[in-house]
């Protein structure tokens, strides 16, 4: 059975999420991003990002990790799509021109939007900006963003999804990236196209059973 290496309050979320699509069972070992415990090196600390029997399957001491069979995967966006490829019909490629184009968008939520929406995400606090500081540092990841996010409107209102007129695999990775900028109307209302995608991505029952997860894991 796929195991998968990480709390849901991480970027296993996208991980679970497909599952969830797919009805993919799976094991979850909660392992917990170190800097979210007082003292992860501690004898009786959980399984974290630091723990050395994390560490051999992650050397970069970070999650998600997946094991399906012998293989042992890191980076969240590369799981989502192996496992898409694998598993995921009719989520997942088609043929080498949607794998291809599938491969696009992922990269392009990894690079061209992920960095400044958690920019937004870590400074901008449920609606309220606080420091100068961190004004100054979201106003310049939101104006960094306006050129992907007009990308993205503009394929969007002409394509309804990212690849193959179909939600698969690729929306699911740039939904959620730029899940971490949601929270920021002032950027997100100039693209209405995207606003309305989003909304309907995280409508679907799958994401709304990650979700109910994620909330029910502690803080
Ligand atoms: N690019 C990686 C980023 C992985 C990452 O940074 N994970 C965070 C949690 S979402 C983490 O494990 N941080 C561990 C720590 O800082 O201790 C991916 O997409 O999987």
């Amino acid at each position: 059975m796929l195991t998968i290496y990480g709390v849901t309050r991480s970027r296993a979320s996208r991980i679970i999420w497909l599952c969830h699509e797919l009805g993919l069972p799976f094991r979850q070992v909660p392992v917990i991003q170190a800097y979210r415990l007082p003292d992860p090196d501690a004898p009786d600390a959980p399984l974290n990002t630091h723990s050395p029997d994390f560490l051999k399957l992650s050397p970069a001491g970070a999650v998600p990790v997946i094991q399906d069979g012998d293989l042992v995967l890191s980076e969240s966006l590369a799981c989502t799509l192996h496992l898409a490829r694998k598993y995921g019909q009719p989520f997942g490629p088609a043929d080498a021109v949607e794998d291809a184009l599938m491969l696009q968008w992922s990269f392009y939520a990894a690079t061209a939007i992920e960095q400044d929406a958690l920019t937004i995400l870590f400074n901008h606090d449920k609606g309220q900006i606080q420091s100068g500081a961190a004004q100054a540092s979201v106003a310049h990841a939101a104006e960094r963003l306006i050129r992907p996010l007009r990308v993205l409107e503009d394929h969007i209102a002409r394509h309804g999804h990212l690849v193959g007129g179909r939600f698969t695999v690729a929306d699911l990775n740039l939904a959620e990236v730029l899940r971490y900028a949601q929270g920021y109307g002032q950027l997100m209302e100039q693209f209405p196209a995207v606003m309305a995608w989003l909304d309907d991505c995280q409508a679907r029952p799958a994401f709304r059973k990650m979700w109910q997860e994620r909330l029910a894991e502690p803080e």
